[in-house]
């Protein structure tokens, strides 16, 4: 991966949006600067759409999944459509990672990694395509009775900039797979991988108007979009109040929605963990991707009698990491835009005027250039299970740590938030592991480990203020789909 190739990846382009099978401009010619977080400079641009652009792409997506062929093409024929994306990811990997890698300044080898999970969501969903089906069910004497699984129609994407092309193929992946049509608009911050992505999409031979890509403001293209009459569905991912103003939006028509809102994510620590194997991925689950991660682990339970033996040693890790830019792939990156960037320290400033712990905190790289919105970590502990910091998502580096009694005490820490997306539970005693587990309120539980390597096969979704619905997996088939029963009368 050169280092050189990240820092130039897409240097003075004009990116289109992708509406009908056709690269095209805004229809206002206004345009939206794309800079590089390492540095804040300005590097490329892309259109700012409006009301007007989303009319014509949720219309194409509309004539494209009323007229086909592709709602009614064979399931196996939609699946060879995304593995050929699949294969198309893979030719151009290099370029994806580096431009996804400058457009969110995270460090080159998450870039890499994500093209990696962008590819298995391909893989997975393609093979999935032809194997989701409905079932006959026992019914009254002379009736034969049946289910199918049938698409939503059109689906509205909005994706935020963290992951920007891993959540892209997630929702690509189930919602095509299932027969629906597309319209995406990714966050302004970070759209160039989606529109890279309609140009490999086109070449895979995916016909026009089954993914649309528009780009521009969350409350214009992105209010636009999620209001649509013509729009059956919708899948966010996000912040809670954005995406309470997309459910009030979608409820005027009366649609469904998915929604991914985000987590406050509890990692408990019983006195019998294997510590060392649980250090080095308690310190991952919070600065990958610089913390900026839904289901980041931004909470460890520790149990009182290794709660300063634990503290002592994540506190010697964190002072350790280093922040710099994407292509130096370093500890972190910095983080995407300023406003980011300032309402992390903003966390960091309150918890520290409120008297709590800044038990340790990395460093910037003193190479860094001027003008990146460098965050270096910081490992926060004992912190009041009240505090803004217990109960809020910060969306960085950021790490509390809290002392429990016993498992009551932990489970009650654990749920003692609005959130509920993941958990960690790391303990050798096998009946603990299965209790904790299950009364645990997340819509993901790992034990002895954390995330899983993305696992794209495993059901992804939130409980409580963490959101409804589920992606990834077999899951996010039926989340895309809607079950028709049909009955047919002999007599
Ligand atoms: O997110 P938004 P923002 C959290 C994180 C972060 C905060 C703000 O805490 O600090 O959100 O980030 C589009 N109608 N997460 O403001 O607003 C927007 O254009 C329709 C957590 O960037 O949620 C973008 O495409 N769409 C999260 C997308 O919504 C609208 C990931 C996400 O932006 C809209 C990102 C509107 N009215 C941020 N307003 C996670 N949990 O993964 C905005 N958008």
């Amino acid at each position: 991966m050169g280092t050189h190739f990240s820092r130039s990846v897409a240097e003075g382009r004009a990116f289109m949006q992708f509406i009908d099978g056709r690269s095209v401009d805004s229809l206002s010619g206004e345009r939206i600067d794309v800079r590089s977080p390492s540095d804040g400079a300005v590097f490329a641009s892309i259109p700012a759409s409006t009301e007007a652009d989303v009319e014509l792409a949720v219309k194409s997506a509309r004539k494209a999944f009323d007229e086909g062929p592709w709602s009614r093409m064979p399931a196996v024929e939609r699946g060879r459509c995304l593995t050929r994306l699949f294969h198309l990811v893979e030719k151009n990997g290099e370029e994806l990672a580096a431009l996804e890698s400058r457009d969110t300044g995270k460090p080159i080898r998450q870039g890499t990694a994500d093209v990696t999970a962008t590819m298995r969501y391909f893989e997975f969903y393609g093979g999935a395509a032809d194997k989701i089906h409905g079932d006959t069910i026992p019914f009254l004497d002379g009736y034969t009775a049946l289910t199918l699984r049938e698409p939503h129609g059109v689906v509205a994407g909005i994706t935020p900039w963290n992951y920007p092309m891993q959540i892209l193929a997630r929702v690509i992946g189930a919602a095509l797979a299932m027969g629906n049509t597309l319209v995406v608009k990714p966050a302004e911050d970070a759209s160039l991988t989606t529109l890279r992505m309609a140009e490999l999409a086109l070449e895979a031979g995916f016909p026009a108007g089954v993914f649309n890509v528009i780009t521009g403001y969350g409350r214009s293209a992105g209010a636009a979009l999620s209001s649509h009459p013509l729009v059956d569905y919708v899948t966010f991912t996000g912040s809670p109040i954005t995406g309470t103003a997309i459910q009030q939006a979608a409820a005027v028509n009366n649609r469904g929605v998915t929604m991914e809102l985000g987590g406050k994510s509890p990692q408990i620590v019983f006195a019998d963990a294997d510590i060392e194997a649980a250090l080095p991925v308690l310190v991952n689950a919070i600065i990958q991707n610089g913390g900026q991660t839904c289901s980041a682990g931004s909470r460890v339970l520790i149990e009182k009698p290794i709660y300063e033996q634990v503290a002592t040693a994540l506190a010697e890790r964190f002072s350790k990491l280093v922040a710099g830019p994407h292509d130096a792939d370093l500890d972190i990156g910095p983080l995407v835009n300023v406003a980011q960037r300032d309402k992390v320290a903003g966390f960091i400033a309150a918890a520290q005027e409120a008297g709590i712990p800044l038990l340790a905190q990395g460093t910037v790289h003193p190479d860094a250039p001027e003008g990146g919105y460098y965050q270096p970590p910081a490992l926060f502990g004992a912190v009041d299970p009240q505090a803004a910091l217990a109960q809020e998502e910060v969306f960085g580096p950021v790490l509390s740590l809290f002392p429990f009694e016993d498992e009551a005490d932990a489970i009650r820490l654990a749920n003692d938030t609005e959130f509920g997306l993941v958990a960690g539970v790391w303990t050798r005693d096998g009946a603990r592991q299965h209790r904790v587990a299950k009364r645990v309120r997340a819509g993901q539980v790992f034990v002895n480990g954390y995330g899983a390597g993305g696992g794209v096969e495993l059901p992804f979704g939130g409980f409580k203020k963490s959101g409804h619905g589920r992606e990834k997996g077999f899951e996010a088939l039926f989340d895309m789909s809607a079950t028709k029963t049909i009955v047919f009368n002999h007599g």
